[in-house]
């Protein structure tokens, strides 16, 4: 299967992997660019000399093509930038904000630029300021979240913009990737899939909650703080949402969510860390290789699309 996306990235499959904190490390990144997607770095709020480690590794086990993900809101931003310019890192995508004021340095070193985003208005913008391709992230992702789901917002994005949109958002397996296709979008984003991997790091308890869960198993914590995070529903985010219902000052909610999410994700501690995860996890049945998932997703979306007599051709 291969669409425009493909040929724009130097891809085989129009897949790329979120660009998690904590989890999008090089292991999991490698792992997914070497089965013909595009792994992504997930620089989160990790300080520059973790970014550049990651580079590096990622830059020792293949030669295909790899993007980093940089978090706007990062303490490190602007060291982190520094970093990916002088690794020549090829292709950046970015989270948690507008980039329009970074992407003139970044095409101007030669770099393909993906923003994530979940609105339309944004998205325009963003093309207008030179993006190559943009992730339309519906509110069934995990992490931090826009307010329109995959379903209505592909569509409208995919007729506002004309450089290729990549869906994200409730995209699990091949039935999801079929789906994104028909709305129009050029390749499809997945994260929490690809958490209960082989190659990704994330601590055993965090991949077997997500396969124990079912459809109602996240919530959206932090609308109060301007920061909406959807999470695994557990104790962090229950004490997190009854102190917004209190009235907790936003700089008090801030404080206490610190140095969560690598303690549920990394550390295994289900109930007191912050378990960020989309709504697809109660879709996840089993812990595969990365190459597998990479596969099977395609080739069941292939399947969908021809018996639905469309082709798969983007
Ligand atoms: O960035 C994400 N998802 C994330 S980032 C993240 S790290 C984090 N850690 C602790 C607390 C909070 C976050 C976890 N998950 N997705 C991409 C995305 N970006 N979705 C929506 C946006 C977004 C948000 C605001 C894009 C633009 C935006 O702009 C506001 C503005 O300035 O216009």
């Amino acid at each position: 299967m291969k669409t425009i996306l493909c040929d724009l990235l130097g891809i085989a499959y129009p897949v790329i992997q979120g660009g998690m904190a904590w989890l999008g490390t090089w292991e999991l990144s490698s792992a997914v660019s070497r089965a013909g997607g595009l792994g992504i770095i997930g620089a989160g709020n990790a300080p520059p000399e973790w970014v550049r480690e990651q580079i590096r590794r990622i830059k020792e086990q293949t030669q295909k093509p790899f993007g980093v993900n940089i978090m706007l809101m990062s303490p490190f931003l602007e060291e982190v930038i520094a970093v990916i310019l002088d690794e020549n890192v090829s292709i950046v995508s970015t989270g948690g904000g507008n980039p329009g004021a970074y992407i003139r340095r970044f095409k101007e070193a030669g770099m393909k630029v993906i923003p994530v985003v979940s609105s339309v208005a944004l998205a325009r913008r963003l093309e207008r300021a030179g993006a190559d391709a943009l992730v339309a992230e519906g509110l069934e992702s995990g992490g931090h979240v826009g307010d329109t789901t995959t379903m209505a917002l592909v569509p409208q994005m995919v007729d506002s913009v004309s450089i290729p949109v990549i869906a994200a958002g409730g995209i699990g397996d091949g039935r999801g990737m079929a789906a994104a296709l028909a709305l129009g979008a050029q390749g499809i984003q997945m994260g929490t899939r690809f958490i209960c991997s082989t190659e990704c790091v994330a601590h055993s308890q965090f991949k077997e909650t997500i396969l124990k869960a079912q459809d109602r198993a996240t919530v959206v914590t932090g609308e109060s703080t301007g920061h909406p995070v959807r999470v695994i529903k557990n104790r962090l985010a229950r004490q997190f949402l009854a102190m917004e219902k209190d009235g907790v000052s936003i700089e008090d909610l801030e404080r206490f969510g610190e140095g969560k999410l690598q303690l549920g994700v990394i550390q295994g501690d289900v109930e007191n860390g912050s378990l960020m995860s989309g709504q697809i996890a109660g879709l996840v049945g089993s812990i595969k290789p990365v190459r597998t998932i990479i596969e099977d997703t395609v080739a069941e979306a292939e399947s969908i699309l021809a018996r639905l007599g469309k082709g798969g051709k983007g």
